[in-house]
């Protein structure tokens, strides 16, 4: 591990508390000149670190993205291996995409404070402030054809609601197809995009998970034409975005293992926990029509499953569909 990494482990596991230099040297196990030159380091990597003269030294929170501290022992199977975090990028979506061709690129999350070009479904846009978010992407590698991108989309949404709940203790509620929200107003939203096919062996098919969390800031009602909230708003305090990274990557590795291995009960028994839709009325426009009918199920593999008005069941795929508020 590199002495700058050394020293931001022994920062972040006391974020907000000072340690003075005689603590930092102790617990890093570095000496005073590399400790310097790991400050620096850690300052250029955009780490705001706070320094008095006898109070020593304490890192800011909330703490940069940091690929270090979201890898460091995350110990998932697929997902999360390996991070990179940028400062600007269009859409992380792309980015995770034109990834594609490196080496050990499956699993792999990519992470941005700020996206000048974040979208949602359907030509829709996705609205965050710099640093105040989680603006992150998954891409996975899937020539074979395992991983439906209807239970990705479902998975990713569950995933992101319990990683939230277990750091925290606040649970959305999920709403078919792609949006977590509380009290009604949308907290995450997720896109899952495939590009590629299972026939191209020049261009194998590849899906990026998208996922957008409110974690300190949501835009205001009067800029997205809908009410947001976030997670400090819930909480009445700032919220380490690591931390909840880390909490969805992990679950989101469960559920993707899960899928792989056609295990689709539990998904599909802890999604429908989460939503308060069974049984209530729906208005959805799919593939250019609109369905009026009542919430039947949401299946990880057809998607949800509408009793008509009108008409016989009709099953609405998550890729082409929009609930009509
Ligand atoms: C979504 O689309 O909810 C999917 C959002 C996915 C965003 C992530 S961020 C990382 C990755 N990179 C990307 O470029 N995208 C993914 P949809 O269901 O179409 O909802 C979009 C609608 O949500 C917009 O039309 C707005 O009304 C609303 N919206 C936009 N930004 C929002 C925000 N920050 N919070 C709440 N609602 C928002």
């Amino acid at each position: 591990m590199t002495s700058a990494n050394q020293l931001l482990e022994v920062l972040y596991d006391c974020r907000g508390m000072f340690l003075t230099v005689g603590e930092l040297l102790a617990r890093s196990g570095l000496d005073e000149r590399r400790l310097a030159r790991a400050l620096t380091s850690l300052r250029e990597r955009g780490h705001v670190i706070e320094e008095t003269p006898l109070a020593g030294l304490r890192l800011v929170c909330p703490v940069n993205l940091d690929a270090h501290l979201i890898e460091r022992e995350l110990r998932t199977l697929r997902v999360g291996r390996n991070a990179i975090c940028f400062g600007e990028v269009t859409s992380t979506n792309d980015v995770a995409f034109d990834s594609a061709r490196q080496a050990r690129s499956d699993g792999l999350v990519v992470l941005a404070e700020l996206q000048t070009k974040g979208r949602g479904r359907l030509g829709r846009k996705w609205v965050s402030p710099r640093g105040a978010n989680i603006l992150m992407s998954v891409l996975l590698h899937d020539a074979k054809g395992q991983l439906p991108d209807e239970a990705l989309t479902i998975a990713a949404g569950l995933a992101a609601a319990e990683g939230i709940e277990q750091v925290c203790g606040v649970g959305p509620e999920l709403k078919w197809p792609n949006d977590l929200a509380i009290d009604g107003a949308k907290l995450a939203g997720i896109l899952v995009e495939v590009r590629g096919s299972l026939a191209g062996r020049q261009n194998p098919r590849q899906i990026v998970i998208g996922i957008g969390v409110n974690v300190n800031a949501a835009p205001p009602a009067s800029v997205l034409g809908r009410a947001a909230t976030c997670l400090a708003d819930q909480l009445g305090h700032g919220v380490e975005r690591i931390e909840v990274v880390r909490a969805i990557l992990r679950q989101l590795d469960i559920w993707i293992a899960e899928i792989q291995h056609g295990q689709l009960e539990d998904l599909h028994g802890r999604w429908m926990a989460r939503c308060g839709m069974l049984n209530q009325r729906a208005r959805i426009a799919s593939g250019g029509r609109e369905y009026v009918g009542r919430v039947l199920d949401v299946s990880p593999l057809e998607g949800l499953i509408l009793a008509q008005d009108h008409g016989a069941a009709v099953h609405l795929p998550a890729q082409t569909s929009s609930m009509l508020e």
